[in-house]
């Protein structure tokens, strides 16, 4: 009886899996025909210009994380604005530092369409430089299928309530996160992607100057990291490049570290430092800061799921000829 039990749930899961979903045409070796040397020029790209410009791995990842939560992973975040209306990225919350990110996928862009014209998306190429680089600073590996197109839209509207900010409250990030599919563990890996990257005063500086009546800054940062932070930012409001590593201890390495800092109040950002408290999203704090593989395991299975958010396929989207607009202008 146990045992047939056992059957039926696996065949129902076996069943379940094969309904198709929104993705179900996208697939591991979709150019090996039309583009073998995709990821051979890609990765060519990649090496050099991390290498030459080390923030570029966080930058893209930031990135690509904004561009699937709003609409979908379609490159739409990559339009430029033009003289007739303004796109998606206009509506950014800061994406100021995102420069190397978007002339990354430029380059990219040319190499391949030298070597195999109109034939990979800008989607395909911003998901797979992501995971590469990730790949490359340390984190863990996982699979991309691949035959995303780009939208054909880039609406700035939709921006602003589509990305979470420091201040959000935990249960209106859960929300978001959970309105995209997300669960709890999810979200808190995702985030892990902070163990890379900086950030600029103004996004932290609430909780080091005035934080509340009773305290200057925020208690639940460690006071020494307070007072350094406290010096590092002191003239953002003249100079607004000011930042400071997202993960103090081991910034350009993508590793565990993040959710260690979080234990011992180092968390940059209010939502950082949040997950480490509230009952919901600590225990996973907790387990990613104890077993690093723990945190690879779900950090490679959410960002495979993110790649596959909204995708748009066949007429649903373009080839784009240049990934900072549409094939032809809209007015
Ligand atoms: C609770 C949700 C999140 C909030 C509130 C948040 C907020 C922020 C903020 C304010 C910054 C600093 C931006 C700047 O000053 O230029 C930042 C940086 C960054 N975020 Fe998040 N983020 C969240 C989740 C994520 C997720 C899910 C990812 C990726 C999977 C991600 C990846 C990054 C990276 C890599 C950076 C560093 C960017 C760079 O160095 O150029 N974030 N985030
Ligand atoms: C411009 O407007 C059109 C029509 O509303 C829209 O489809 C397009 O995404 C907008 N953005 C840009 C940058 O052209
Ligand atoms: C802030 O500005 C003062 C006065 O211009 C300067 O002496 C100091 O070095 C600056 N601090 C930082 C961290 O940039
Ligand atoms: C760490 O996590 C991995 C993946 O979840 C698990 O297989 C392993 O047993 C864990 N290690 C420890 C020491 O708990
Ligand atoms: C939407 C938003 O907050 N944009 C700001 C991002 O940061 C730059 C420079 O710090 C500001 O000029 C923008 O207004």
């Amino acid at each position: 009886m146990a045992f047939s039990n056992v059957v039926l749930v696996s065949l129902l899961f076996s069943f379940l899996s094969l309904i198709p979903s929104a993705h179900c045409t996208l697939t591991l070796n979709y150019y090996s025909k039309t583009c073998p040397k995709f990821h051979d020029v890609l990765q060519n790209v990649l090496s050099g210009k991390q290498l030459t410009n080390p923030t570029t791995a966080a930058a893209t990842l930031r990135l690509f994380f904004h561009d699937c939560f709003v609409n979908g992973c379609d490159a739409s975040l990559l339009i430029a604005s033009n003289a007739f209306n303004k796109s998606e990225l206009d509506a950014d919350v800061n994406m100021s530092v995102a420069g190397d990110a978007f002339d990354l996928i430029a380059r990219v862009k040319t190499a391949i369409e030298l070597e195999c014209p109109g034939t990979v998306s800008c989607a395909d190429i911003l998901a797979v430089s992501t995971r590469d680089l990730v790949v490359m600073v340390g984190g863990p590996f996982y699979e991309v299928p691949l035959g995303r197109k780009d939208g054909k839209t880039s609406d700035p509207s939709i921006v602003d309530k589509n990305l979470p900010k420091p201040l959000t409250p935990m249960k209106d990030l859960l929300a978001l996160f959970a309105s995209k599919g997300f669960s709890t563990e999810e979200m808190v890996a995702l985030v892990g992607a902070h163990t890379i990257g900086f950030s600029h005063c103004k996004e932290f500086a609430n909780r080091l100057f005035h934080f509340s009546k009773t305290s200057e800054v925020d208690p639940s940062y460690n006071p020494t990291f307070a007072q350094g932070l406290r010096k590092l930012c002191q003239n953002y409001t003249v100079d607004p490049a000011m930042s400071a590593f997202n993960d103090v201890y081991t910034p350009g390495k993508f590793d565990n570290m993040y959710y260690k800092n979080l234990q011992r109040g180092l968390g940059l950002l209010t939502s950082d430092q949040a997950m480490a408290t509230d009952p919901r999203t600590k225990p996973f704090v907790d387990r990613f800061a104890e077993n690093q593989t723990a945190f690879f395991d779900m950090f490679g299975r959410s960002m495979h799921k993110l790649s596959l958010y909204k995708v748009k396929e066949n007429h649903d989207g373009d080839v784009r000829r240049r990934c900072d607009q549409f094939n032809t202008i809209q007015v």
